[in-house]
């Protein structure tokens, strides 16, 4: 007998059910602090969740390969339009279903294979989806990586210039995962003309920022730029793909579809219409500012208690602590501030070694908290808790303040529910 249509999860597919409520209960209980997170809206949520899921559709609007995609249309003409509002772009294609796809769809319109590329280094906070060997754009393509200054963890654009120079990328990429500073773009695109190369800024951490204000925006410089709609950008799971030129729009709609992509995410693209409206409301801006602030205290507050974060600090939502001079590893740090309820990731850092369970930095981002309302004193409180349960593990008294710091971080997550 099969399921009727109208059942609901919760007595009709209990093992599913329960762990949606877990999880929901789960982000409520703890804080998250993973970079590349954060809250989206019931909007947002809602739209995710709607029939219009079940409409296939491949091709652009006005031009669908099967029938009844009017109001799919209408959707997807909206999130265009919002997305070059937002980012002041000439061209949006809001389809890839991940940034990683979004990357794909560059690689597939500007290169061949074989081509050189030359991207941010994996361990200073590049991307796989950058050229890295175990990637498809590792094994398609020649890619090389610049480096940050081994003493400060800054861009370093004069070494990437002369590396530049030797290598002569067609595609030179900047942005990545975990490079928590403000990337000269003006610089980056004269290094890219310097050797014909095109340029390229995958701007995945730092959309909302950008959205807001809060951080550059490579549109001006960049011949394509790439985010995805999660992370600062406060949306569902997906990409974009952006430019301030038309000249590479014909060859990046086929690129997504059928380049590298069937038929689209109808539900995603209306979560992604919402959320770039929401990003267009003046609240974002305050919200954006709010993010890099609250990044700036955590940097801070952690410095003071001895920390050592890479580059010093940060002009984003992201802060990397390089854990090596306490001895410890990230997994460590990450299973430490796990056990007061606080999520984040282990991260390698500049010239870390390859192997994760090494890596020796932990990443983490506020722009979840920020969603939640935790403004600079709250950001304070939190990072002393970090930093004094880091301490705690490399001294191995966890247990002697773990209960303390428990208390600490559901009181501020009771203070802010989702
Ligand atoms: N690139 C991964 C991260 O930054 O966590 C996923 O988006």
């Amino acid at each position: 007998m099969g399921i009727s249509a109208n059942q609901h999860l919760a007595t009709a597919d209990p093992i599913i059910a329960n762990a949606l409520a877990s999880e929901k209960q789960r982000q409520q209980d703890q804080i998250e602090l993973i970079a590349s997170e954060n809250i989206v809206s019931k909007m947002v949520l809602e739209a995710l969740g709607h029939e219009i899921n079940n409409k296939t559709l491949e091709g652009y609007p006005g031009n669908r390969f099967h029938g009844g995609g009017q109001y799919v249309d209408i959707v997807e003409s909206a999130a265009i339009d919002r997305a070059k509002e937002l980012f002041g772009a000439k061209y949006a294609n809001v389809q890839p279903h991940s940034g990683t796809q979004a990357n794909q769809a560059v690689f597939f319109t500007l290169l061949k294979p074989g081509d050189k590329v030359l991207s941010l280094d994996l361990a200073a906070g590049g991307h796989l989806s950058h050229g890295a060997k175990p990637n498809l754009s590792g094994r398609w393509f020649d890619s090389h990586h610049y480096m940050v200054d081994r003493d400060t963890g800054l861009m370093d654009y004069d070494a990437i210039a002369d590396q530049a120079q030797q290598i002569r990328p067609k595609l030179l990429i900047a942005g990545g995962s975990a490079y928590p500073r403000e990337i000269d773009f003006a610089k980056m695109a004269k290094i890219a003309r310097s050797v014909e190369a095109l340029f390229l800024v995958d701007m995945a951490h730092v959309a909302g920022l950008v959205a807001a204000d809060a951080y550059p925006s490579p549109l001006p410089h960049a011949d394509l730029v790439t985010c995805t709609t999660t992370k600062t950008l406060r949306g569902p799971r997906g990409g974009l793909i952006l430019s301030s030129t038309d000249e590479f729009s014909k060859k990046l709609q086929s690129a997504i579809f059928p380049g590298v992509q069937g038929s689209l995410h109808s539900n995603v693209l209306a979560a992604k219409a919402v959320c770039l409206g929401e990003a267009l409301q003046p609240s974002f801006k305050t919200y954006g500012q709010q993010v890099v602030a609250n990044g700036r205290i955590l940097a801070k507050t952690l410095v003071k208690k001895g920390i050592k974060i890479v580059s010093g600090g940060t002009d984003s939502h992201m802060v990397l602590l390089d854990l090596s001079p306490l001895g410890l590893k990230g997994k460590d740090a990450e299973v430490a501030l796990a056990s007061a309820n606080i999520t984040c990731n282990k991260n390698p850092i500049p010239f870390d070694t390859p192997k994760p369970s090494d890596w020796v930095g932990l990443r983490l981002g506020v722009a979840a908290a920020t969603t939640r309302g935790l403004d600079q004193a709250t950001i304070s409180v939190l990072g002393n808790t970090i930093a004094e349960l880091i301490l705690a593990k490399s001294e191995n008294r966890l247990d002697q303040v773990c209960d303390q710091h428990n208390a600490i971080v559901k009181q501020i997550c009771d203070d802010h529910p989702i």
